[in-house]
């Protein structure tokens, strides 16, 4: 099941009950954050606000911020309808004989099936301002009270390299500055940002930008997603969706965006204008310190004739970006084997803001395999933030952070089994003494072999034979707990 457009998914959500239609005036200043904090922390329904004070526009939030309606929003019953599929390309051999080549042919007609496709007229475009109020007209909220203002938090940022042409398309923040002009929060290690300095390769100062704010919800988490530089995330979601993106052609900027969006920003950035982005109160839970970041013009505006503004509020875990970054770490573990096959699951835990902690088992099969897992996966993509990192045996569930945890505390010699290194930290990481750089540490609570200094017998697990196990099931009711206890865990 897919959804055409925000909308769609909206009806779909109010027929299941996951909706809450607010029609009391509230503040786009803090009261909405305090509203959905509440509710999110409960893992509640999406939220519309319909009267949002100085705008004619309704704010939904919490679109995503539970584990079924993220489910829902990629149209799927389980992560593992996505991956079967993607493994399908991923596991695909060079075709040896012809009937080969024709098992081949659907899966690549499926790819060629979701590309997106361009269309010349779309109801995103049902309003067109050049001028006049703008920005001016959206709820933007103030999340947090000593952030420097309002931001746009859930918009799909969408340039293209200025030498290869290559799109890309992001969720980066926007500070509000007035009413054509934001920040683009676009960090260092970002695909916008990669962008943004090709610039000075390319020549041009100016880089145009799309911006666009809701979508059909497979497509804004296409934009969370962490693909490899140069992959269109606009290709992921038509996968997702299995049916292609439609794109309409920017009323002044060279650039395409999902024509059933409800508002697009079109503009520019350019190279010699930065300003002061922040404080803004963020996913780490903490301010995010001010800084320096690329001014984004509003040439134009556009939107549908009803538009519904989409935003989120990140801050202390749970929040609704750990549904989205729950989608990635299942969607993207087929990939990541791929890379590092070794590896049998891995586990962000909330605690740890997507960056700071990462559980991996792997099925080991050589000395010292654990290192080669963490230094393989400080060099792959957004992992290399990193900041710790445990390994642990194949058949750790380390989904149960307290199994994982018991391993750690068990398996671990902390004169042997730690690596302490350095390198690129997460630019939002405020640990590290200076910005960008910072320590690492490895953990490896794998069971240890001769050959790496272990020079005693390792021991085996304690574990109950099944037919015991069995037949105290079975005779559960004879021991007379009645009731009171459970007789299976
Ligand atoms: C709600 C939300 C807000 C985000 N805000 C930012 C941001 O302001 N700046 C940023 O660099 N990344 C932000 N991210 C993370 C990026 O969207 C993510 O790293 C993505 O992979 C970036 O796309 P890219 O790989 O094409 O650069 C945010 C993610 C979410 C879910
Ligand atoms: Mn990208």
């Amino acid at each position: 099941m897919s959804y055409k457009n925000l909308s769609d998914f909206l009806t779909f959500l109010k027929s299941k009950g996951q909706l809450h239609v607010i029609s009391t005036e509230v503040d786009p200043i803090l009261e909405i954050t305090e509203i959905n904090d509440r509710i999110v922390k409960q893992e509640g329904p999406a939220l519309l606000f319909e009267r949002v004070k100085g705008s004619p526009f309704p704010l939904l939030i919490n679109t995503f911020g539970s584990h079924n309606r993220m489910l829902e929003a990629l149209g799927v019953n389980s992560y593992k309808e996505i991956t079967d599929r993607m493994e399908v390309f991923t596991e695909m051999k060079p075709p040896s004989s012809f009937m080969d080549k024709l098992k081949i042919l659907p899966k690549v007609i499926e790819l060629s099936h979701v590309t997106p496709k361009l269309v010349s007229s779309a109801p995103c475009q049902d309003v067109v301002l050049k001028e006049g109020p703008m920005l001016d007209l959206l709820p933007v909220v103030q999340c947090w009270p000593k952030d420097a203002g309002r931001f746009i938090t859930l918009p799909l940022v969408i340039s293209r390299d200025p030498v290869t042409g290559h799109r890309n398309v992001g969720v980066y923040r926007m500070q509000i500055f007035d009413n054509r002009t934001t920040a683009m929060h676009w960090q260092i290690h970002k695909d916008g940002a990669e962008h943004f300095r090709r610039l000075r390769e390319s020549g041009k100062e100016r880089l145009e930008v799309a911006v666009v704010i809701g979508c059909d919800p497979a497509t804004i988490y296409a934009g969370t997603a962490p693909l490899p530089k140069d992959m269109d995330e606009f290709l992921l979601a038509g996968f997702l969706k299995k049916e292609p993106v439609s794109l309409v052609k920017c009323k002044t900027i060279d650039l395409e965006v999902p024509s059933e969006a409800e508002i697009v920003l079109e503009g520019y950035v350019d190279l010699n204008d930065l300003r002061v982005e922040g404080p803004f109160g963020d996913h780490t839970g903490y301010y995010s310190p001010a800084k320096n970041f690329p001014a984004f013009h509003v040439t134009c505006m556009t939107h549908r004739k009803n538009p519904i503004y989409i935003t989120t509020v990140v801050g202390k875990p749970p929040m609704e970006d750990c549904y989205l970054g729950k989608a990635t770490e299942r969607i993207f573990l087929p990939l990541i084997r791929k890379m590092i096959p070794e590896i049998v699951d891995i586990h962000l835990p909330w605690e740890g803001v997507f960056h700071n902690c990462i559980l991996v088992s792997i099925k080991k099969s050589y000395p010292h395999q654990a290192r080669k897992v963490m230094n393989a996966i400080w060099g792959l993509g957004q992992m290399m933030f990193s900041k710790f990192i445990f390994i642990f045996d194949a058949d750790t569930n380390i989904q149960d952070l307290k199994e994982a945890a018991f391993k750690v505390f068990s398996h671990v010699d902390p004169k042997r089994d730690l690596i302490i290194t350095e390198g690129p930290v997460d630019e939002l990481d405020h640990s590290a003494s200076q910005h960008l750089w910072g320590g690492k540490i490895g953990i490896d609570a794998t069971t240890k072999l001769p050959e790496e200094g272990m020079q005693r017998i390792w021991p085996e697990e304690m574990r109950m034979t099944s037919e015991i196990q069995d037949l105290v099931t079975r005779r559960w009711r004879d021991y007379g707990f009645d009731g009171k206890f459970k007789g299976k865990s």
